[in-house]
């Protein structure tokens, strides 16, 4: 091959201080790690020497500590986008050292195109495997590669030996055209293919390959407790209900389930309830839990945009390739995550709220109203798209201290408008058709912890009585209490009537 090999360290001297730099794969996996790493270490040695050293740095989703974390602790990003989970990036985050674009993920490719964020001079790129005519086998996550890639004036490319070259043939790339020339993507099923299975670049473009063996290093997810697992059996249950009632076909409908501990359990849940039949996902991130299900038969078929899995479960999927390999397709962002196709399909929609307010608003980012926890992500092309959308969350964080549920939400990530059912381990509130004090009387009812039923019950009697009863100067009080005593118990209603 006529590409030049190097080491990450020489690699990441095609970087250049300023730069917009987009990034392969889509959570750690996918991600590129030694140039990135590489990258860090030669803005550490910059800013020694009394140089700037900052670049923009876009990715598909979060990145992992080799990337995100690596840049952050060199003080190497100025502007991040669309989505990150990282500790160090969220601290530097939330100082204001970094500006955060926190963003819908189905439109950073399309956005990049149109031209809202200037040029992209660098993409680098994980690869099982590349050829010299510059066709590029992706490994276990797209993200906006297939954009980055095109629109790029130089790439670099870490061929990752961990992922087998047999990898070929589970993605599905696909670009659509630009208005007005976007035409109708063509899936109609879960397992359609729309697209080439392997990414073609200009090989003139590509100027390093990098060889490494890293690993993703997905985090552990919190073995499922109690609550988390009576959630998943309340979502069950409901969705159970919905398919007797005939409201969800016979042959039921496309999952999408979110991130985290909560969406990891609700999935596992579902797999067990044998009123449901065996499902296929149309979904972002392919977690743990849907290869055991796989493996029970009781997941058909997973379209994602990554394999987002423990270490030891990739390890699985790749010695059992054969297997696996029929069951699986790796989309770019924008069509797993594609509002035309999410209608299209039907998908029944699940993720995690951070807070959830009585009217049914959803918060999934910001913890108590400032704080930046990880961002919208794919929660908000999959909600307001879907035939049915549900949220979860446990009715009582921090050992009872916060309850999720409160009168206003301190953010709104998602309205009233989109959340159809809320569900906390007490109980299903199903919002559909419902006035907004309608809403509230279900969610207190059915969702909020006995600790704080009282509390809402004494809201709604001292809010004012319009078609959404809230009190102003009371809204934020739970929040308010929590800042004073840190502990949302401990709000008294009558403060806020003086
Ligand atoms: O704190 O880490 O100190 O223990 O937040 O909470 O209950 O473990 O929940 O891991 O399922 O994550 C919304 C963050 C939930 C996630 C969120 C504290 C809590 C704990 C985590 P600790 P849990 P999960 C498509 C879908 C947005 C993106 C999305 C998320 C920590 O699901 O980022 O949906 N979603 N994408 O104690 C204060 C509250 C709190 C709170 C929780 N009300 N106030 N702290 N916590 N609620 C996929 C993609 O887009 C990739």
């Amino acid at each position: 091959m006529a590409y030049r090999f190097m080491t990450a360290e020489e690699a990441a001297h095609f970087v250049k201080n300023g730069d917009q730099v987009g990034f392969s794969g889509f959570t750690p996996s996918g991600a590129p790690k030694a140039v990135p790493t590489a990258i860090a270490e030669m803005a550490e040695e910059e800013h020694a020497k009394g140089n700037e050293f900052q670049i923009s740095v876009f990715t598909g989703a979060s990145a992992g500590d080799a990337l995100d974390g690596a840049l952050t602790k060199a003080k190497a990003i100025k502007f991040r986008a669309p989505y990150q989970s990282n500790k160090d990036l969220r601290n530097a985050i939330n100082a204001q050292e970094i500006n955060y674009v926190d963003m819908h993920l189905s439109q950073m490719a399309q956005e990049i195109r149109y031209g809202f964020y200037g040029d992209i001079d660098v993409a680098i790129i994980e690869a099982a495997d590349l050829n010299e005519n510059g066709e590029i086998v992706l490994t276990a996550g797209v993200g906006n590669t297939p954009t980055y890639a095109r629109l790029a004036k130089k790439i670099i490319i870490e061929i990752n030996k961990k992922h087998p070259k047999e990898l070929k043939g589970m993605h599905d790339l696909y670009e659509p055209q630009d208005p007005p020339y976007r035409e109708a993507i063509p899936v109609y099923k879960v397992n359609d293919h729309s697209g080439c299975s392997l990414l073609k670049v200009d090989p003139n473009k590509i100027v390093a390959v990098v060889e490494t063996d890293l690993g993703n290093s997905v985090g552990k997810f919190t073995p499922v407790d109690e609550v988390t697992s009576k959630i998943g059996q309340n979502v069950a249950d409901f969705l159970a209900s919905q398919l007797r009632s005939g409201i969800i076909p016979k042959g039921f409908l496309p999952i999408q389930s979110g991130v985290g501990n909560v969406a990891n359990a609700v999935l596992g849940s579902l797999g067990e309830n044998k009123d449901i039949p065996p499902f296929t996902m149309y979904t972002e991130v392919i977690q743990d839990a849907v290869i055991g299900l796989m493996k029970e038969g009781r997941i058909t078929y997973a379209s994602g945009c990554s394999l987002t899995v423990s270490d030891s479960v990739m390890d699985d999927i790749y010695s059992h390739l054969d297997f696996f390999k029929d069951k699986f397709v790796l989309r770019p962002i924008e069509i797993s995550n594609n509002p035309e196709v999410i209608r299209r399909l039907g998908l029944i929609t699940i993720n995690t709220a951070l807070e959830a307010d009585i009217f049914g608003n959803v918060n999934s980012t910001h913890v108590l109203g400032t704080k930046m926890m990880n961002g919208i992500g794919g929660s908000g092309d999959f909600t307001r798209n879907a035939y049915i959308s549900i949220f979860t969350c446990p009715s009582t964080q921090k050992d009872g201290k916060i309850s999720p549920i409160v009168p206003m939400v301190s953010h709104v990530d998602h309205s009233e408008h989109s959340v159809n059912i809320l569900i906390t381990e007490q109980g299903i509130a199903d919002l559909r058709g419902k006035a907004p004090i309608e809403r509230a009387e279900t969610i207190i009812e059915n969702c909020v912890h006995p600790d704080y039923k009282q509390l809402m019950w004494d809201y709604l009697k001292i809010a004012k009585k319009t078609h959404t009863p809230q009190s102003l100067q009371a809204a934020f009080g739970m929040h308010i209490e929590f800042a004073k005593s840190a502990d949302m118990r401990n709000t008294n209603w009558n403060e806020y009537m003086k």
